[in-house]
């Protein structure tokens, strides 16, 4: 581009660069999704085609940024994690934050009519999503975060589970429901299921407890060396070009794998050790 009086503008923006070998969350919120999800009558306390929706929204997006090596998604949010060897934009913040936002809600509104054919998106009610990327030093803390998006999700399903029952089977008004949900603790919501409703709430589905964590599924002909990526591992192993090329290219044949488990406990992450070493 020819330079111009006018090119002295561009020492205006500023730098967004994330910290260096640091994992990048990008953690996504559906905006006004109460209103929105009154508006085209989500089912409560759970709908399933708009968790489905999310998901599958989510996936496109793994597919598309094969950067990402896992992802977590509960109610109206999802969060998309990038490994600390990520590059990708140069870890510009905002490059990151905008592309999985439009690139998610693109994918949401193309889907919805597979969802929800009965109700077609019209405006003035479209949905539309925030998102803010948040840096997490280590292994540890990374895994925190994650603990902490799936406990909310448990947290806010036995809540929300507990409190839609009385209303909808207990014939409760909203205000007298959540007069009686004041103070209480989980053995007290299970134990209103079970004794009042005969519900045991073990047995609601996965999807609605656990939420949905998405990574990917390698068939590679033998097991990869299930070494596990330390912090200081991370600082030397600057990798090159082309061995990111290769990653990338491994990543995008692999299969997105949508699943209702528990990562809060080591297990998930001992079966799965490419997630967080990063290779591929
Ligand atoms: P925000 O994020 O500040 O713009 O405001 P909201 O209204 O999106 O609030 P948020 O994100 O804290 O809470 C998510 C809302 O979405 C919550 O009011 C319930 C609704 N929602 C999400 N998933 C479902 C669902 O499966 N069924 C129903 N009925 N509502 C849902
Ligand atoms: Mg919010
Ligand atoms: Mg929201
Ligand atoms: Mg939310
Ligand atoms: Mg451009």
């Amino acid at each position: 581009m020819a330079n111009s009086r006018f090119e002295y503008v561009k020492s205006f923006e500023q730098s967004d660069v994330l910290l260096p070998n640091t994992w990048i969350v990008v953690r996504i919120d559906g905006r006004g999704f109460h209103k929105l999800s009154d508006h085209y009558a989500f089912t409560k306390p759970n709908d399933r085609r708009a968790l489905d929706l999310m998901n599958a929204a989510a996936v496109e997006v793994m597919k598309e940024l094969p950067d990402l090596c896992i992802a977590y998604g509960v109610s109206d949010e999802y969060s998309f994690v990038f490994h600390p060897n990520c590059q990708l934009f140069e870890r510009r913040n905002g490059k990151l934050v905008t592309t999985i936002v439009s690139t998610f809600t693109a994918h949401y509104i193309y889907k919805w009519s597979e969802y929800f054919p009965d109700r077609p998106l019209l405006p003035p009610h479209l949905p539309s999503f925030d998102g803010r990327a948040v840096i997490y030093p280590n292994n540890r803390i990374l895994r925190d975060y994650m603990s902490w998006r799936q406990v909310d999700c448990h947290i806010n399903n036995l809540y929300n589970t507990t409190f839609w029952t009385m209303v909808l089977q207990g014939g409760m008004s909203n205000t007298d429901a959540e007069q009686e949900l004041k103070g209480t603790v989980s053995a007290d919501k299970n134990e209103i299921l079970f004794k009042r409703f005969g519900i045991n709430y073990n047995n609601e589905l996965e999807i609605y407890k656990k939420g949905t964590v998405l990574y990917r599924q390698y068939e590679l002909e033998e097991p990869k060396p299930t070494k596990s990526f330390t912090d200081e591992e991370s600082v030397e192993s600057k990798q090159s070009r082309s061995q990111q090329d290769k990653i990338r290219k491994l990543r995008r044949k692999a299969q997105v794998v949508i699943d209702h488990v528990d990562i809060i406990r080591d297990e998930f992450w001992e079966k799965r050790p490419w997630i967080l070493s990063g290779n591929p």
